[in-house]
């Protein structure tokens, strides 16, 4: 058996290493030589807890080696970005047509293509056209149906950042087979290491459940997120506030925060409004609240150095990754306002992120060094939590005596 995984990100590679531990042959095939040559000597170039032992055995074993250019196998993975074009919220699928491209010519009769990548409905189909017009000597399911050469699904990654190699094996999936016999090869596929349930649908249906999943959180979010609005307006504490609010049986708010972060759920839901912006109204205007926030804690910072009634003050801030307990700055709005504070006259801006040694080389206009949270807050006038951490949520409460503190995030209630 053989599989191949294209794109060795952050669900292409722990998927690939996955397989390979279950004795599954597995070509991993990326566009960077640096990604691939990492691979190949057992290192990993993303951080994920356990993925770098999964790597270390599995490259060791020979059951997964990484290549730049395609090799034949029976399943074709692919997990490639879906970002937006450009500065829009469009989705750009041009890294799964260049996918298409790279695997077309090692296609055989009786393979599986699997598009996991999250992407917008209808983007399965365009991928089943894409092979189709490369290799006109094949025949596609959308055309022949139960009877093509190759088989085409979707079938979304779900796994959340930080407890990946628990989630690929435990999480339900949902397997979006062009016909019923692609569904069931891709099940098939997955069964190597999945112990959740394998539910079977069409692309275009488990298109929107990823998606779906995703705005759900959005929309929660920006609940709670609207919520610490209207609770700062009206003098209400609203942690307590949601505290209580909980305490119904068939009520769960989510929790405020700084803004919503990470690659995912600041992202998918732009891809529903792109198709039906008519209709996707909760969704649009969810995606504005959350995108409004780290905003509104810029200028609660401003509006506090202006009630300290100082000219200038030094702002401690409490995290800069994209939520909490985890390594990963990507998309963080606690970085983002860092960033803007540092930008701002007359604000001192110090950093303590207790899960990174230095911020990395692509954030140097971040002219600052981490310190330790009580360096950080013991030379604050302003204390500023942004993710609430567990080294922080451990803190003394009497290092805040005499500090201004905006917690965004409730890292001390
Ligand atoms: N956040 C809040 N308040 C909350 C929960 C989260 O402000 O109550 C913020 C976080 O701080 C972070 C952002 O939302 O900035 C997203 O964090 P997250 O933990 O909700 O989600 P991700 O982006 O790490 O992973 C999500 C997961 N999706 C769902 O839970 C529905 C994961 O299962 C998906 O696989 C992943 O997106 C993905 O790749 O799509």
């Amino acid at each position: 058996r053989r599989v191949s995984v294209v794109g060795l990100g952050y669900i292409g590679l722990p998927t690939a290493a996955m397989f390979a531990s279950r004795k599954v042959q597995v070509i991993g095939i990326d566009v960077k030589p640096d990604t691939v040559d990492t691979i190949n000597r057992g290192e990993v170039h993303i951080v994920e807890p356990d993925l770098d032992i999964a790597v270390r055995s599995s490259t060791r074993s020979g059951y997964l080696r990484a290549s730049l250019t395609p090799e034949p196998a029976e399943a074709f993975l692919i997990a490639v970005p879906t970002p937006f074009v450009g500065d829009s919220h469009e989705p750009d699928l041009s890294y799964i047509q260049s996918a298409c491209e790279t695997i077309a010519p090692a296609l055989v009769t009786g393979n599986i293509v699997i598009l996991e990548s999250t992407s917008p409905v209808g983007a399965t189909e365009h991928m089943a056209d894409w092979l189709a017009e490369l290799r006109p000597d094949l025949s596609f399911p959308q055309k022949a149906g139960e009877n093509s050469d190759i088989r085409i699904a979707h079938c979304p990654e779900r796994v959340l950042p930080g407890h990946v190699m628990q989630e690929l094996i435990t999480n339900d999936r949902v397997i979006g087979g062009m016909t019923e016999r692609c569904s069931e090869m891709a099940v098939a596929v997955y069964r190597h290491f999945v112990t959740g349930n394998c539910v079977v649908t069409t692309p275009r249906t488990a298109e929107m459940a990823k998606l779906t999943e995703n705005s759900f959180r959005d929309v929660n979010i920006a609940f709670a997120n609207e919520l610490s609005l209207i609770c700062d307006k009206l003098d209400i504490n609203v942690w307590e506030l949601i505290n209580l609010a909980n305490l119904h049986p068939r009520v769960n708010i989510l929790r405020p925060g700084p803004g919503v972060g990470g690659h995912c759920i600041a992202v998918d839901p732009w891809f529903i409004v792109a198709k039906t912006p008519e209709e996707a109204q909760i969704i649009h205007t969810a995606r504005k609240v959350n995108d409004g926030k780290p905003q509104w804690v810029i200028d609660k910072v401003v509006e506090a150095v202006q009630a300290r009634g100082q000219s200038t003050a030094t702002v401690a801030c409490l995290g800069v990754a994209f939520k909490p307990d985890i390594d990963d700055l990507r998309e963080s709005p606690a970085l983002a306002i860092a960033k803007k504070l540092i930008a701002t006259e007359n604000l001192n801006i110090i950093v303590a992120e207790p899960n990174i040694d230095k911020l990395p080389a692509n954030m140097a206009e971040l002219d600052v060094s981490l310190h330790s949270p009580e360096q950080a807050i013991a030379k604050a006038d302003i204390v500023l939590g942004l993710v609430a951490h567990r080294e922080f949520k451990a803190l003394s409460r009497d290092l805040l005596d005499g500090k201004t503190v905006i917690d965004t995030c409730a890292i001390w209630e």
